[in-house]
């Protein structure tokens, strides 16, 4: 392949650079919600952006530029409620969330969380340098501190002792633990110590590097080749504060579309149309969940994006119109080089209307990508969003659902993999080279994808890119590229996953069953287990690879498949639920183990097992002939959810599983909804909401509140949703389970509810359901109670005998 080479590193260590340190301040002011420190040739000003976030943020010359880079989104909103104080040597901000001392006579930040523990110290002398271009800012790691975050890397879940660069990367060779950097960057550092937690975005858009400890096991360092030493601190200590605040800051992922939730099968490539048809009706036939089949670039006539090759595809409309009658969605794949054609509307446009990048003397870049020679969209210039988000109207219009945007960093098949770095953006007047805003091209161009399916449908847009920087969930959901059938990438898939779920990123999936070489049924049986707990759910191969469809591989794995599909779909309410509360405070809807144990120091490179929300544990199997594996269960009691046996946590076990088998815990206490699985995800009344109750003899209450739209459209905005509260508690003997329904505004509901309360080990004397008590359910029952309540059910009261059956 000629897009493989890795971009070369040539820039030199810093420790080789003869960096200027800041040493004493000179003096300092204060304007509304910033401190000014004056240095001898160098400003620094600290803007209290809220109670948590303080940004740093070093003037490159005399003057100070403000401005931020697009990954952020919160508005200046000026905020007051800080105190600043003179103590002579030092200054110390203060809110209600952190104290920050700066040190007058060296620079130095130390932060300080409300409780006063030092949470985050600069190193004293050389906190913040400048040589030529480059910026560096040093910090102390303390012992014990590991490193989460960073966006799309390899390795284990914790980086710390390692470094990483951030510059978007086609890599096609095989993604091992030194393949850095891959597609999609994020300098977003989370930082955990002793169950304390602090962030440190760095906004800053050129190649940036991260040293973890690698050359210093006392030291941290980032840096950049250019632009501004621009950074935002945040204050937990508590880690989901973190991303919460992380958030608030670069955004949080609107609600996608339910379907997208779904199954998605894909290939490089299906054609031609009936050979689509075909692969939809096979999923039908044999009884598969599937909701979304994607086109790859062969749909294309020539590689020309946005037209169609009309003898592949000689009625695309009617294909699609088959395809969504019968619960199909398509995602066509769009890249961002456009064919240099002289006959191609799209480059006459282009040209016409100076829309492509340029060199300074005017000359357009060309680049080769697929369709041989291309010119590349300046997606920094607002028109040009525009102009290239209208263009999504006509496969809209056609029926096209989804859009994959690929070869985002922009992937060029040269020396560097991508476009010179003396190429100009305009960035509506901010003109800078493609070294300033490479990592930003496919943020902005999913921006401009999503803005134009919004202006040009009424349904949520659904975006996959390859590539982005941080903020890019606002926009998109990611796929980590090209990894390949390899057991390998399997077991890389989850830290990798995990951490990008800790950079704001909860939309994530690698492709099932590999993308490059050949899978075989064990791996893509196994991958499947896996892949039905994560976020994005994609089974998508290359173009030599032997196909890799469910059935591919004989009945045997077929089977399996099938009813892990399948449990996806049982599942459903709970993921988009999850979607929904990522939606709203900016956590992962896959999550490493220390989210929810933070104090746990055995879960903090636990790289192999993931919780999926705060309740589900998964322990997905990563080698060939393996039935049993260790699992790791934090305190508490566990459930296994296939067999709802209970297991005493903060313990290591051997867990069985065969191969129709995954590891699978459930936190005791804790209320599961699921749904009988359909063909596809269609919101239709009638359906049952079924809650499994996981009781717990330690445990006197659980709750779970459940978030109900249309799962297409934005009409949740104008409150069109519901919103049922479930809860239980233990009155003495016996339990009242409640129903509170918060909010009715969406007309779709479930018809009944039915209750599974799952280790009762009671006999029950009598259910009562809104003060009437019912018959059926009286006398011995075994370890479950099975109840089935209608809509509008408020209370439901269950009395039990003394004692264990
Ligand atoms: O250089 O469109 O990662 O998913 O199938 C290959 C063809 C271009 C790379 C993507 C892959 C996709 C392929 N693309």
């Amino acid at each position: 392949m000629m897009n493989s080479k890795v971009i070369k590193d040539l820039t030199q260590e810093p420790e080789e650079k003869a960096f200027t340190y800041l040493k004493k301040v000179c003096g300092f002011s204060q304007e509304d919600n910033r401190v000014y420190l004056r240095f001898a040739d160098r400003t620094i000003m600290l803007e209290v952006i809220s109670a948590n976030i303080i940004r740093v943020l070093m003037s490159q010359e005399k003057c100070l530029d403000l401005s931020t880079s697009p990954a952020v989104v919160k508005k200046r909103d000026n905020f007051q409620d800080y105190e600043l104080s003179d103590l002579g040597n030092y200054l110390e901000i203060k809110t209600d969330n952190l104290r920050l001392s700066i040190n007058l006579q060296e620079y130095q930040l130390k932060f300080f969380d409300k409780r006063g523990h030092l949470i985050n110290s600069d190193q004293v002398g050389k906190a913040l340098g400048y040589w030529k271009d480059e910026i560096i800012a040093r910090k102390v790691l303390q012992s014990g501190e590991r490193f989460y975050g960073l966006g799309e890397k390899t390795g284990f879940l914790d980086k710390r002792g390692r470094k990483y660069t951030m510059w978007n990367t086609d890599v096609f060779e095989p993604h091992v633990e030194s393949t850095d950097p891959l597609y999609v960057s994020v300098p977003f550092l989370l930082s955990l110590n002793a169950g304390r937690s602090y962030g440190i975005f760095f906004d800053n858009t050129y190649k940036t590097h991260f040293d973890l400890g690698f050359r210093n096991q006392q030291e941290y360092s980032f840096w950049a080749e250019g632009g501004k030493m621009d950074y935002y601190f945040i204050m937990g200590p508590e880690i989901k504060e973190v991303l919460f605040h992380y958030t608030e800051l670069t955004g949080r992922i609107p609600l996608p579309p339910k379907w997208a939730l779904g199954h998605h099968q894909s290939r490089y490539s299906y054609y031609p149309q009936e050979k689509v048809l075909d692969l939809a009706d096979e999923f039908r036939k044999r009884d598969i969940p599937c909701d979304a089949i994607h086109l790859d670039i062969h749909y294309l006539n020539g590689y020309r994006v946005f037209t169609w090759d009309e003898s592949r595809f000689p009625q695309p409309e009617e294909m699609l119109r088959i395809l969504n009658k019968r619960g199909f969605k398509v995602v066509t794949i769009i890249n961002p080089g456009v064919k240099k054609d002289p006959e191609y509307n799209i480059y006459i446009q282009g040209i016409k209307n100076h829309y492509f990048c340029k060199y300074l003397d005017g000359q357009v870049y060309v680049g080769e990508v697929w369709p041989g020679d291309c010119v590349f969209p300046d997606f920094t210039r607002k028109e040009v969003r525009v102009w290239w988000g209208d263009l999504h109207k006509q496969l809209l219009d056609l029926g096209v659902k989804g859009i994959w945007n690929d070869m985002n960093e922009p992937a060029v098949f040269n020396e560097n993999s991508t476009m010179d770095l003396a190429v100009i953006h305009e960035n509506d007047g901010d003109w800078g080279t493609h070294r300033r805003y490479h990592n930003i091209y496919a943020l902005l161009e999913c921006q401009a994808s999503y803005e134009g399916m919004r202006r040009h449908g009424e349904e949520r847009p659904f975006i996959l890119s390859r590539a982005g920087f941080a903020g890019i969930q606002r926009y998109a959901a990611l796929w980590t590229g090209d990894n390949r059938s390899f057991w390998e990438h399997l077991k890389l898939t989850i830290p990798m996953l995990l951490n990008m779920g800790l950079s704001g990123l909860p939309f994530v999936g690698s492709d099932i069953g590999g993308f490059t070489g050949d899978s075989n049924g064990q791996l893509l049986t196994r991958w499947y287990q896996m892949a039905v707990f994560m976020p994005f759910f994609r089974n998508h191969c290359s173009i030599d690879g032997v196909s890799q469809e469910p059935w591919a591989f004989g009945k045997e794995y077929e089977d399996i498949i099938r009813n892990y599909i399948k449990l996806r779909y049982r599942l459903i309410e709970y993921i988009y639920n999850l979607f929904y509360q990522s939606s709203r405070n900016g956590l992962p809807v896959i999550r490493p183990l220390f989210l929810e144990y933070p104090d746990d120091e055995k879960t903090y490179n636990i790289s192999d097992q993931f919780l999926l929300g705060s309740d589900m544990m998964i322990a997905p199997i990563c080698q060939p002939d393996q039935n049993k594996r260790m699992v790791y269960l934090p305190a508490g009691n566990w459930i296994n959810f296939w067999d709802n046996e209970q297991i005493r946590g903060n313990s290591y076990i051997i867990a069985d599983a065969p191969l129709g088998s995954i590891p699978v815990y459930i936190r005791s206490g804790s209320i599961i909804p699921l749904v009988m699985p359909d063909k596809y995800i269609r919101n239709e009344n009638g359906y049952v909401l079924i809650l499994n109750i996981y009781l717990d003899q330690d445990i006197e209450q659980g709750d779970y509140s459940y978030y109900l739209d249309d799962g297409l459209s934005f009409k949740y905005e104008k409150g069109e949703y519901n919103l049922i509260d479930f809860s239980y508690h233990w009155l003495g003997e016996n339990i009242e389970f409640i129903i509170d329904y918060k909010k009715t505004g969406y007309h779709l509901r479930p018809d009944y509810f039915q209750l599974r309360f799952i280790n009762l080990n009671r006999k029950v004397r009598a259910v009562e359901i809104d003060g009437n008590q019912i018959e059926e359910v009286n006398g011995v029952l075994k370890d479950d109670l099975l109840l089935k309540c209608t809509y509008g059910t408020k209370k439901v009261g269950i009395y039990l005998e003394r004692g264990g059956v």
